[in-house]
């Protein structure tokens, strides 16, 4: 009997290394071959998917509901998806891991790098347009983000490369039985 589909959602702060774990994590489950693996990267389902939504609350719930959506339909067909949105509220993550237990597995990855870390990287010079107030509702700065109380996996990035962050979830997917 072939496994069940899952949906790994990556869920921290801009700027956290979601984007480049999830692209590591969707090389290595393809590398491994038998199903098919689809990317929602935060960016690109802005760009395809979101393209209308802002950043307030609402705008952002119905963003991560949307992701939710299809990562349910993929999860449902036996697929993987990979979801790397910042998914701040905890409630909005609770309302997609209910839509897609019901087709299969769930798996929260908390990307734990600190604020203070994503600020002094600051790889795009958006923490520095945030504080000067250049944008507004910042996650992490002028907008909430709730720590996830129970992901399935905490990654800590600082001092970790990008491989053994990705190889952590690999080992995790193993030990729930669903690679
Ligand atoms: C947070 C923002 C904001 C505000 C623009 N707050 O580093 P990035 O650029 O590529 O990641 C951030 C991305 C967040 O979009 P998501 O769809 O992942 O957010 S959510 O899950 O909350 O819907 C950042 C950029 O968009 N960005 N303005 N105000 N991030």
């Amino acid at each position: 009997r072939s496994k069940q589909g899952f949906t790994v959602l990556f869920t921290g702060f801009s700027g956290s290394g979601k984007s480049t774990i999830a692209n590591a994590l969707m090389t290595k489950l393809m590398e491994m071959g038998g199903r098919p693996v689809t990317l929602l990267d935060g960016d690109i389902v802005r760009k395809n998917l979101s393209s209308e939504l802002g950043f307030s609350k609402e705008h952002r719930d119905l963003n991560i509901l949307r992701i939710g959506y299809v990562a349910s339909e993929i999860t449902k067909n036996g697929g993987i998806a990979i979801c790397a949105p910042i998914a701040p509220y905890a409630a909005t993550r609770r309302k997609v891991r209910e839509g897609i237990e019901e087709y299969g597995a769930f798996v929260e990855v908390h990307v734990a790098t600190t604020i203070e870390e994503c600020e002094r990287r600051d790889r795009k010079g958006l923490y520095k347009l945030a504080r000067e107030g250049k944008i507004k509702e910042f996650t992490g700065i002028s907008d909430p983000y709730d720590v996830p109380a129970n992901p399935e996996l905490r990654v800590e990035t600082e001092g970790a490369d990008v491989d053994n962050c990705a190889h952590q979830v690999v080992l995790k997917l193993e030990s729930m039985g669903l690679i």
